[in-house]
């Protein structure tokens, strides 16, 4: 059970839907001392879960399962905080875009108002137009039974250089196999998207990548899928290890070439390689941009730098936020985080690029190790990474980097060092290691959002955030931001912010006189009061009398 035990997952897991599978996660035995050792909720409440695994187990001992379940690390996916998410700044709050989605993994807007959105095991693509969840989906696609981290996983949209030219979709999933437990591929797609945004079509296949575990013991998870066009207007994906795959890219010394897992991989929008590739011209070595990857569930390009970012998610412990350069290697399965890698955390080999840990494979002359930015010794399991490029929320986050979790339900905000080449941390996360996580408490920035599967910065500006329990979310100022304007975003309402307070409802919406559009989340109140038009006492107060330290809200 060595080996899976060093395979298994504590938090990648968090796209798996079946209650059965939930159980199976949230503890096993081998990890039960380490998640005492996290001070993480202990005692009573691991008997209670205990209790609870038994009872969903036994009904779904199938062989396929039982044989994995002492594989399972210590892991309890976060739920929704009962009153809503909030945010650490007063003046912010919490709006509901959309609800009861099932499984979101990830959206991409069209429009403003007009976004797409995965849901993992019914393999649908929606679309949520003005926060109303279409019917029909725009896409159905056949994906692998969801064991798991199967399913429709990531999508991406084109920017299109001209407002006439047809935009393309690109989508990842794990394509059905013709049977239960077997998957064709993990598949990405391009579709192109008709000129209403009420179609895709002309499915072409740019890349077809292993989704079956080569161990019949391991499960079939690590399967990444998040994507992401480039500032170079390639496509950008990510995929783990698919259950241990015993590779180079893994940094198995002797073993099999590069298959397409454990890496970040790059192609064109037509599925060719971009120039010569940085580990060579043929396929699948042309796609690597990055290897050495557990798995992953977040990856964004600093939209100042043009450098890209992942998230990646250790065993039972090391969690990763890394700086992406062109080749970068890092480190699994011999170092995760920064010690090495084993069904517990080991000695320090990983902190010292200049000197990286030994028996890493490296690819060529490029293929070069890199520590992490950030690493958290308690497993939090991150999840997406967004850079906020834009200023509505506030100049002094602006091209900020937000992350989401499974663990806590919290979403993260990170300045930038002034280099823009590592995170700007402080006090005990100065050292880049959250031993505890009470450390990485300094850089949780909302709470109580369940596990985010994906985060987009919308037309408007505003942060939306994805999450595992069915919810859309957005972050919104509670008054209008005063900027300039030079947030390379469609702005709404800059200036003219009521002086004195005022109380908003159906009658009476404190727009600006100067035709100004009303903010979103003013919008979502116009909305909100209109259908609920027997309550027009329910407003928000908005306007310098917000005061100190009151927590933002969720509006509903
Ligand atoms: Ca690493
Ligand atoms: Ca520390």
């Amino acid at each position: 059970m060595t080996v899976l035990a060093i395979t298994s997952s504590s938090s990648e897991e968090s796209y798996n839907h079946e209650s059965k599978c939930n159980a199976r996660q949230m503890i096993d035995c081998h990890d039960y001392r380490s998640f005492r050792r996290w001070h993480i909720p202990s005692g009573s409440f691991v008997l209670v879960i205990l209790i609870l695994s038994g009872i969903v187990l036994i009904p779904y001992s199938s062989t396929l399962y039982s044989n994995n379940f002492a594989a399972y690390a210590a892991y309890i996916r976060a739920t929704p905080a009962t009153g809503g998410p909030t945010v650490n700044d007063p003046n912010l709050a919490v709006d509901v875009v959309a609800k009861g989605l099932q499984i979101p993994t990830s959206m991409v807007f069209l429009g403003q108002d007009d976004i797409l959105v995965l849901e993992k095991n019914k393999g649908d693509v929606l679309r949520v137009l003005n926060g109303e969840i279409q019917k029909s989906p725009l896409l159905h696609v056949n994906v692998a039974t969801p064991f798991l981290e199967w399913g429709l996983l990531g999508i991406a949209v084109s920017k299109g250089s001209n407002a006439n030219e047809p935009r393309n979709v690109f989508i990842y999933y794990t394509e059905f196999g013709g049977k239960i437990g077997v998957a064709a591929g993990n598949r990405l797609y391009r579709y192109e998207l008709s000129a209403d945004n009420s179609q895709l079509t002309n499915p072409k296949l740019l890349l077809d990548l292993p989704a079956n575990t080569p161990n019949p013991l391991a499960e079939n998870n690590h399967n990444g899928g998040k994507v992401l066009i480039g500032p170079d207007n390639n496509v950008y994906t990510v995929i783990g290890d698919v259950g241990s795959h015993q590779g180079q890219a893994r940094n198995v010394e002797r073993g099999k070439a590069l298959d397409g897992t454990s890496g970040i991989l790059r192609v064109t929008q037509d599925g060719e390689p971009v120039g010569d590739g940085i580990f060579g011209r043929s396929a699948p070595d042309s796609a690597y941009y990055a290897y050495g990857i557990r798995n992953s569930f977040g990856i964004d390009f600093d939209p100042l730098t043009g450098k890209l970012w992942d998230t990646e998610n250790g065993p039972t412990f090391g969690d990763e936020i890394n700086l992406v350069n062109p080749g970068f290697n890092s480190g699994w399965s011999q170092v995760m985080g920064i010690w090495k890698a084993g069904p517990h955390p080991g000695p320090v080999i990983g902190d010292d690029n200049n000197n990286p840990p030994k028996n890493l494979v490296s690819l060529g002359r490029t293929g070069v190790y890199r520590a992490p930015e950030l690493t958290w010794l308690p497993t939090i399991g991150p999840t997406a990474l967004k850079f906020l490029d834009s200023a509505q929320l506030g100049a002094q986050y602006q091209n900020d980097m937000f992350v989401g979790d499974v663990n806590t339900g919290s979403l993260y905000h990170f300045k930038l060092s002034q280099e823009r080449d590592g995170l700007a941390l402080t006090s005990a996360l100065a050292d880049k290691v959250a031993n505890t996580l009470q450390e990485s408490q300094q850089v949780v920035f909302g709470r109580g959002f369940g596990t985010i599967t994906d985060l987009q910065v919308g037309p408007d500006g505003y942060l939306y955030v994805l999450t595992f329990g069915g919810t859309l979310y957005r972050i919104v100022p509670l008054h209008p931001i005063s900027n300039n304007g030079n947030n390379g975003k469609e702005l709404e309402s800059t200036s003219n912010t009521p002086s004195t307070s005022s109380t908003i409802n159906n009658n009476n919406i404190p727009f600006s006189s100067n035709n100004q559009q009303p903010t979103p989340n003013q919008q979502h109140q116009q909305k909100t009061s209109s259908n609920e038009s027997s309550n027009n006492n329910v407003g928000v107060v908005i306007g310098g009398i917000i005061p100190e330290h009151t927590p933002s809200r969720i509006i509903k």
